[in-house]
Order: C-alpha cells, then structure tokens, then sequence
C-alpha cells in the first residue's frame, strides 16, 4: 500500500467541508489508490458538529481513509502534514465591509502559519479558501519562514471553472472544449476573468465567440459576480462547487495540468513577470508537473485588459496595508 497523505483540512465542520472531506475519502483528489488521513480542525464549540461529520466518514467505509484527527488546536492539525486546506474562517456578516472581514479573519491565518511552520512534513503544501483568500495566504506565507513561499497559495479555481462554463455556453460547446481561460489578480469582485488566450476546440476564443461586446459586459461581470448570484439563488454561498474546485485545484498540482492546458492559481507575485507589485498573492496561469507549478509568463494584455489588471492589483495592495500588521518582519 501507497503511504497515506495527511491532509489537514480547516473549518472542517463547515459548508464547504461537507462536500469536500467525502470526496477526499472517496479518492477524488489524490486518486483510486492513494490513502489519507483526514486532520480536520475546527473551532472549540464547533468540535460536537465536527465528530458528527467523522462519524458520516466511518459510516462510508471508505477503503482510502486510513485515520482521522479531530481537533481544536492547528498545532495538532498540521503535525505532519503533507497538504492544508485553509478553509476556515468567518463569513462576511450582512452588510460587513470587506476590510472589516480582512481584519476579522486575518488573525486566523497568524496562528496557523506559525502552527505550519511548526509542525507540517518538509512537503507542505498550502491551499487558502478562506477569504479573503489571497490576502490570507499571505499571512499565512509570512508566518511560515520555513516553509518555502511557493508552497504557498489561494484559490480561484472556482472562478475559472465559472468561466469555462460561462465559455462553453457562449460557443454552444462542452465544457472539455474550452482550454486556456486565466483568473489575473484578486479572488474579489475585481478579480479579471480572461479569455484573450483562451481556445474553444482549439481555435482562439475570441475569433470564436467574435463577439467583445458580450467579453466585456457580460462574461467579466458575470464571471465576477457570480458568487453573490449564488447566494441570492440559493440563500448560501458556493459549498458544493467551491469544495469542487478545492479538488482541482489541488489534484492539478499534486498530479499535473494537461498537455497544453492550464489552469489559474493564485501564487507568490513575484513569479511571475507581469509587472505585478511583488509580496501580494496574484491569480496567473499555470502549468503544474510532478508537484510542481510554474506560472506561464510572456503572455501579451490587450490594452483594455492592463488597467483591470492594475486594478485588481492595487486591491490587494490595499489589502495588504490593512493588514500589515500582521506580517512577520
Ligand atoms: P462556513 O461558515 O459554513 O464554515 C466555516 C467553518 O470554519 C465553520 O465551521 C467555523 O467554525 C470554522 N472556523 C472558523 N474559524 C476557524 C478557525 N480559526 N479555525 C478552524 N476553523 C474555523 O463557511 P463555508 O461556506 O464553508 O466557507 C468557508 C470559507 O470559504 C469562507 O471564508 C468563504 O468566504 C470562503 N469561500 C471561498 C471561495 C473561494 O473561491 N476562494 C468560494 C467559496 C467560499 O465563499
């Protein structure tokens, strides 16, 4: 038998959690024959929630499920880790300013980067869902000195996936006929949903869709909004496809992108050479092999799509003032 990987998972008695740890069990993100050992962490008065979810768990006999952990201390949660999923944190209270939450949850991301840096196997690997997810990232980046910086990253697979979608409805094609769609910048309202390189059954996106009109003011928004039309649509916001997308995010990683595709992922800015500020962490293409990713430079910005990405640049930016405090020196 392979040896297990321990996967910590945070908020792990939360929305997303409970999509996401039945499909890590099932093998969906590792695949049929790799084993886990699920290290789940949750807050003290949420550990009650969480021992129901691990008895769901035991209750599907999963055969990859080698052990589980439950627990209210990240110290015990990412000893030996392998991977962290960053999923807890609070949600953004009705009406609650985005500066607000950033200053609510980035404590959060303090503890857990000195708990990894601590405790996790020399292989870490990072995954922030929490939001606001990039800026949190970078929290926890700059409490882990150990850890290298790559190893650390935020998710916007969700976005891409949306945009895929978005994508293939357009051209009236299969989502598996859509390739090379970018998420540049922020996983926030300002993120820039991209298909200037994108290709439709291996044709150019944009001769296929030939349509800039709908690019700029229905893709982009759409793309961007999307996450609060869930929200209205369903009362809650994304679990299920946000859980989804956790999986991509770390199966492409773990096991590699496709041939000639790739697939967005917010990572350190400094690696790539898009002229974004560094010590932000910045949504870019990237190709992932054995482990590894490395961000796809040299691609050219159409000129109307430079200042969104300044924009959304200048976002994290902002967010990185507020809070700066919280980075290690
Ligand atoms: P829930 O509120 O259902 O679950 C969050 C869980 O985290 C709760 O069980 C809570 O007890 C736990 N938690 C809070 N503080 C914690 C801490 N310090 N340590 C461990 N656990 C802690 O939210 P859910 O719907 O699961 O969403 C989780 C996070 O994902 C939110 O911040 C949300 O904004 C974010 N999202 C990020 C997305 C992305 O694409 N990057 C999309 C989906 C989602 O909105």
């Amino acid at each position: 038998m392979k040896k297990p990987i321990r996967v910590a998972v945070t908020g792990a008695a939360g929305n997303i959690g409970y999509s996401l740890l039945f499909r890590i069990a099932a093998g969906d993100m590792f695949g049929p024959d790799q084993p886990v050992i699920l290290q789940m962490l949750e807050i003290t008065p949420a550990l009650s929630a969480l021992k129901g979810v691990a008895m769901e768990l035991e209750d599907c006999a999963f055969p990859l499920l080698y052990d589980m952990v439950l627990t209210d201390d990240p110290n015990v949660a990412f000893r030996d880790a392998n991977w962290a999923l960053l999923v807890g944190a609070k949600p953004r209270g009705k009406g609650q300013e985005r500066k607000d939450l950033i200053r609510d949850n980035g404590p959060i991301f303090v503890g857990q980067g000195r708990a990894l840096n601590e405790n996790a196997a020399a292989d870490i690997r990072v995954v922030v869902v929490g939001n606001p997810a990039n800026t949190n990232a970078l929290i926890a980046m700059s409490n882990a000195p150990d850890i290298p910086n790559e190893r650390f990253t935020a998710m916007t697979r969700l976005d891409h996936n949306r945009a895929i979608n978005q994508v293939a409805k357009k051209a009236g094609v299969h989502v598996t006929d859509v390739q090379r769609i970018i998420i540049w910048g922020n996983h926030s309202a300002t993120q820039v949903p991209d298909i200037t390189h994108a290709l439709v059954k291996g044709q150019p996106a944009p001769q296929v869709i030939n349509d800039d009109e709908w690019v700029r003011n229905e893709f982009i928004p759409t793309v961007q909004q999307r996450g609060r039309a869930i929200i209205e649509a369903r009362g809650h916001s994304s679990a299920a496809s946000a859980a989804n997308a956790l999986i991509d995010h770390v199966r492409s990683w773990a096991l590699g992108t496709p041939e000639g595709d790739w697939v967005s992922m917010a990572v350190p800015s400094h690696l790539g050479d898009y002229g974004i500020p560094e010590g932000v962490i910045f949504s870019y293409p990237v190709v992932c092999k054995d482990g590894n990713y490395e961000v796809v430079n040299g691609l050219e910005h159409p000129d109307w799509v430079k200042p969104l990405i300044e924009r959304t640049a200048q976002e994290l930016l902002e967010e990185r003032e507020a809070i700066k405090d919280l980075l290690n020196p």
